[in-house]
């Protein structure tokens, strides 16, 4: 694949409540790191990262539109949720009002999203949990360690299934899983490509990198910066 810059471009959005850390997964994968104190988002930022799928042989440009939690902006982040073919759909797995809260922005995705998009249920913070997570006996944890989870495990694995969505816990402190995440719904949004789901003339959120003579193109159509 050398040279070559992408296969396709899908479009993505990051929906749930405010301060589940919706920016700070996606600064995470564009720019490896981690703000302790990012500012809220206001509205929308954009951030955008190739992805490489080596089992398709494919790369993948992830044009990912990071919404903000806060009610006051939710005509305007709505609108961006418009033709995308994948979401992450972000809870902090310390707050049981941000995992209630979800069924909502999955109603409000897919009443304005393609009805075919790829939603992934992301359960963020699981550094929190460090030592539950790593397998330690529970009894052996203080108090404080074991309180910070409110969301187990299975219960959001199980609803993620009802609804069919893919699921991961992930923490865009510690990058655990972030990139796996998106690499995910990008193989599942490939995987409706091929299965004729998505097209990338009738699908607004999936385009294919076109070339001049008919193979894929060796140069990057123009960059798009940061937004809003
Ligand atoms: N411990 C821990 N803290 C996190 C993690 N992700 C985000 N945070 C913190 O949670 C707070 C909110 O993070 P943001 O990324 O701004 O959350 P957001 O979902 O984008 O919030 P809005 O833009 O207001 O909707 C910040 O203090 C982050 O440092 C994580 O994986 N672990
Ligand atoms: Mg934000």
């Amino acid at each position: 694949m050398s040279g070559l810059s992408w296969h396709y471009v899908f479009k993505f959005i990051i929906t749930g409540d405010a301060a589940v850390g919706k920016s700070s997964l996606l600064i995470r994968l564009t720019d490896q790191r981690f703000l302790v104190n990012p500012d809220p988002t206001l509205g929308v930022e954009f951030g955008s990262k190739l992805i490489e799928i080596p089992e398709e042989n494919k790369v993948i440009k992830l044009q990912c539109w990071d919404t903000a939690g806060t009610e006051s902006f939710r005509s305007i982040t709505r609108s961006y949720y418009r033709g995308a073919a994948g979401c992450l759909l972000v809870y902090d797995v310390t707050s049981r009002r941000s995992f209630t809260n979800a069924r909502m922005w999955l109603a409000d995705v897919r009443e304005h999203a393609d009805p075919h998009l790829t939603c992934i249920l992301v359960g963020n913070k699981v550094d929190l949990c460090e030592a539950e997570v790593a397998g330690s006996d529970p009894a052996s944890l203080p108090p404080s360690a074991l309180k910070q989870r409110e969301v187990p495990t299975e219960e959001a694995r199980l609803w993620a299934q009802e609804e069919g969505l893919l699921f991961v816990e992930a923490s865009a402190k510690s990058g655990q899983n972030v990139e796996l995440a998106f690499e995910q719904a990008a193989k599942d949004i490939l995987q409706k490509i091929r299965n004729g789901v998505f097209d990338d003339n009738r699908s607004p959120g999936v385009k294919l990198s076109k070339p001049a003579d008919n193979s894929l193109s060796l140069e990057p159509t123009k960059a798009k910066g940061s937004c809003c």
